[in-house]
């Protein structure tokens, strides 16, 4: 709590914000005058230990880490940034008691959506842990104009509309045009007295925008600076009146295009033009500031990674090397040699995925057309490591006309890791074997993290409180304590209150639930979440085709003894992703099925809210039963969202893959419903080139469902509609769908028998919050300061 703060203070502050910041006056000020007035109050809270935190790092020289990412999927910032200086409540009473509704303010807060999924959250988590842990680190990315897409459901089918969060004033970022930087594409290299001269074809002015992130209680703040692109030749007033108003305004709409829109791809690398120049835009304008601060009290670069640790967020900006090269030896004079092993020991890079379409491989021929420097320099760096290391004739970053940003970014950096153990193991052993060998330390892990302040504390307020309660304060930036928690899971009366706590968000989301969907739900049923990017090896199909099976089995016998069940999905899929779109219309059209089946009635729900976002999974979350974490084994590098269902108490059905492992070792695998092959045994099963077809004579469930499939059950209209999904699962069954279904059918009915036993469920429950302390993203940064740049804390 900022020293002094009051009430009476914090009301005054709102009040003048709105006078004169906002110029309304209470009278007339509308719910969103409000919410500016107080974002403007409590981001001048802000302000002072971002003051404090950014002198001293220059005052103490401290070393700097500076995270190169394409996404920040932030959300909203109101609540977390009040909650980290200590002012929610305060804030909830000045609001409420102006007569404004405060649930309804913050839910007026756009989600700052600057990222697809898993990668773009870990990068927002990781910002907001660096400052909790006094951690001097700046933050690099791109001000895209339209965020992730909005999402909504036409007869079913996902459709997409631009997403606009600067469509209202964002007041948590400082707009510091001085801090601005050319960054040119195209054109030629000239050698001028034996030195390669690029001479760029086009350029744009990079501006900077400043977020401050500030920690938990308020005792560091880093920066978030994102670039938009502004013409570098102003507007062409000539052409204008000559009335060539398109040539006037091209310079202004080509800049503009750089920092458009976010790429909505996530796993699919597209290889397209466009994307190239946003990565090259944010890397060299970051690399340019990191420089000029560096310089501004240094002057020797040899001497930079002492002072400089640079992450790259998976390859996307793994042009950070050549153009490190390209700066310190045609701006500043450095040589090859020297500016290689500078640059390797400043970079570090951290792999999020290994499906092979993910990993981005630029053409040759397009790469040295926007960039004819860079593809100087990678030819230069590849022929450097052919000749220092021995290596295989297949092994290199130019190879078949393509330049490998893998394999780029590998041979730039001191260190490489993975973000769960499996991952890593599998970077070094299936993506890097090769380059591996030749540098046997350079492959680390990091297993992933949540921050537990947004993703406990703030969105489960019911269980924090009975956290405090029982062990009194401070777990939230110290989240191994949760294991005190584990004596209490013993008592009744403790497993009772937990069992509120979880049942105060169910009530709440059933409300929810009704005005998003007009879905009925019954807070007594069991709340099965799976919510995350729709993608066919997270097997939201086997999902769904489980959920029908189960329907298909009360219809037989619906007085049965059943556990109610809400089956509740959320998540996007690429706009370009046909496969994905697919399964997002089979959920609907089930959903619109089964809740209209009288025989069925409460026995079982689905819903599938559209525009599942950041601000959506903080209310899914706390109010979810059970964690659905089921993709095929080798295939999620780690999974984050398992790990805020871990904290919010709700045990994971899952297969061994991703920070999977890590959970079960944790939490104990009595309290974990594992079914699934294994990584070795996925590799096993797909020798038989019949194993769907196997798999599914095996399984009669599943052949029912596939026949009800078949004959349009759930596409009456459309009879033949899913013709393509069956198809996929008998002949093209790549995720192994078929395989894992019996195992995962059965583990599914071992999730029943556990929550009809209430003792035995809750202790599973609590038990996945007491030992979910691992999973704190503080505890992922201790390691990547400890393990890779080399920083201590501050604090
Ligand atoms: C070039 C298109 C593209 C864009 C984004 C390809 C790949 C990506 C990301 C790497 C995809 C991603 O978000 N990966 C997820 O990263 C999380 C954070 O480490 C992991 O927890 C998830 O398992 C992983 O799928």
């Amino acid at each position: 709590m900022p020293p002094g703060a009051t009430v009476d203070s914090l009301r005054a502050e709102v009040l003048r914000h709105l006078s004169f910041t906002i110029a309304k006056d209470p009278g007339h000020a509308s719910l969103h005058d409000w919410r500016m007035a107080l974002s403007y109050a409590i981001r001048d809270h802000i302000v002072t230990p971002w003051y404090a935190s950014t002198r001293r790092t220059w005052d103490e020289d401290r070393k700097r880490v500076y995270y190169l990412s394409m996404e920040y999927l932030i959300g909203r910032v109101l609540e977390d940034a009040a909650i980290n200086l200590g002012l929610r409540d305060m804030a909830r009473e000045v609001i409420e008691g102006l007569g404004v509704d405060f649930n309804a303010l913050v839910e007026d807060e756009p989600d700052a959506a600057l990222g697809n999924g898993g990668l773009g959250r870990l990068a927002a988590c990781f910002m907001e842990s660096m400052a909790t842990l006094g951690c001097p680190a700046y933050g690099y990315g791109l001000r895209y104009e339209h965020g992730l897409f909005r999402q909504r459901f036409e007869g079913g089918r996902q459709v997409e509309t631009p997403e606009d969060w600067l469509v209202t004033t964002n007041p948590w970022e400082f707009d510091r045009p001085e801090s601005a930087y050319t960054v040119g594409f195209k054109g030629h290299v000239e050698s001028r007295d034996g030195r390669d001269v690029w001479v760029p074809g086009e350029t744009v002015t990079a501006s900077a925008h400043d977020t401050p992130v500030v920690g938990w209680q308020g005792r560091w703040a880093n920066t978030l600076r994102l670039w938009s692109a502004k013409p570098t030749t102003l507007f062409d007033l000539e052409r204008f009146n000559r009335g060539d108003y398109a040539a006037a305004t091209e310079p202004e709409q080509l800049a503009r295009t750089i920092c458009r829109v976010l790429y909505p791809d996530d796993t699919t690398y597209a290889g397209k033009e466009l994307r190239l120049k946003q990565e090259f835009f944010l890397t060299s304008a970051a690399l340019q500031d990191i420089l000029r601060r560096y310089c501004y009290t240094h002057k020797d670069l040899g001497r930079l990674p002492e002072r400089v640790a640079i992450q790259m967020n998976d390859t996307h900006p793994a042009i950070a090397g050549p153009e490190l090269i390209r700066l310190l030896t045609d701006k500043h004079g450095v040589d090859f040699d020297a500016a290689m092993d500078v640059a390797r020991k400043v970079l570090g890079f951290t792999n999020h995925t290994l499906l092979p379409e993910a990993l981005e491989r630029w053409s040759t021929y397009l790469f040295g057309n926007v960039l004819p420097r860079h593809m100087q320099i990678i030819e230069r760096i590849d022929s450097w490591h052919r000749r220092t290391y021995p290596r295989p004739h297949f092994v290199g970053i130019v190879k078949h006309h393509e330049v490998r940003m893998g394999e780029l970014a590998f041979i730039m950096s001191h260190k490489v890791n993975g973000v769960s153990a499996l991952h890593s193991k599998l970077v070094k052993s299936s993506l890097f074997p090769e380059l591996s060998a030749l540098h046997p330390d350079r492959v680390v892990n990091q297993t992933n993290g949540v921050t537990p302040r947004r993703w406990l504390n703030l969105c489960n307020r019911p269980l924090a409180g009975l956290i405090t309660e029982t062990i009194g304060d401070g777990w939230q930036a110290d989240l191994d304590r949760l294991h005190e928690l584990e004596p209490h899971v013993e008592e009744a009366g403790f497993r009772d209150a937990f069992a509120a706590a979880k049942r105060a968000n169910k009530v709440a989301l059933t409300g929810w639930i009704k005005d998003r969907t007009g879905v009925v739900v019954s807070p007594d049923a069991l709340f099965d979440v799976q919510v995350k990017r729709i993608h066919e090896y997270k097997r939201q199909l086997m999902n769904v085709l489980q959920t029908i099976a189960h329907w298909h089995a009360i219809r037989q016998d619906p007085q049965a003894d059943w556990v109610p069940r809400v089956k509740i999905f959320g998540g996007k899929s690429a706009p370009g992703y046909f496969v994905a779109k697919e399964i997002i219309h089979l959920i609907n059209d089930t959903a619109r099925v089964i809740n209209a089946d009288p025989v069925v009635g409460d026995r079982l729900k689905v819903v599938y809210p559209a525009n599942y976002n950041v601000s959506m999974a903080e209310k899914l979350i706390p109010a979810a039963d059970l964690s659905e974490q089921i993709s095929t084994a080798g295939k999620e590098a780690s999974g984050t969202g398992n790990m805020k269902f871990m904290m919010n108490g709700a045990p994971t059905i899952g297969t061994l893959d991703g920070a999977n492992v890590e959970i079960r070792e944790q939490v104990g695998a009595e309290n974990f419903f594992l079914f699934g092959m294994t990584t070795e045994q996925v590799a096993e099963r797909r020798k038989d080139p019949d194993h769907a077809r196997h798999a599914i004579e095996a399984s009669q469930p599943l052949q029912d469902v596939l026949q009800m499939l078949a004959e349009g059950r759930f596409s009456p209209d459309h009879p033949d509609r899913y013709h393509g999904v069956v198809d996929r699962v008998w002949h093209h069954d790549y995720f192994l769908v078929a395989s894992d279904f019996a195992a995962y059918h059965a583990a599914q009915a071992e999730v029943d028998a556990a929550y009809r036993d209430p003792a035995r469920w809750w202790r599973m429950a609590a038990f996945n919050t007491a030992r979910s302390g691992f999973f704190s993203s503080d505890r992922t940064i201790r390691g990547y300061m400890q393990e890779i740049w080399s920083t201590e804390s501050a604090l």
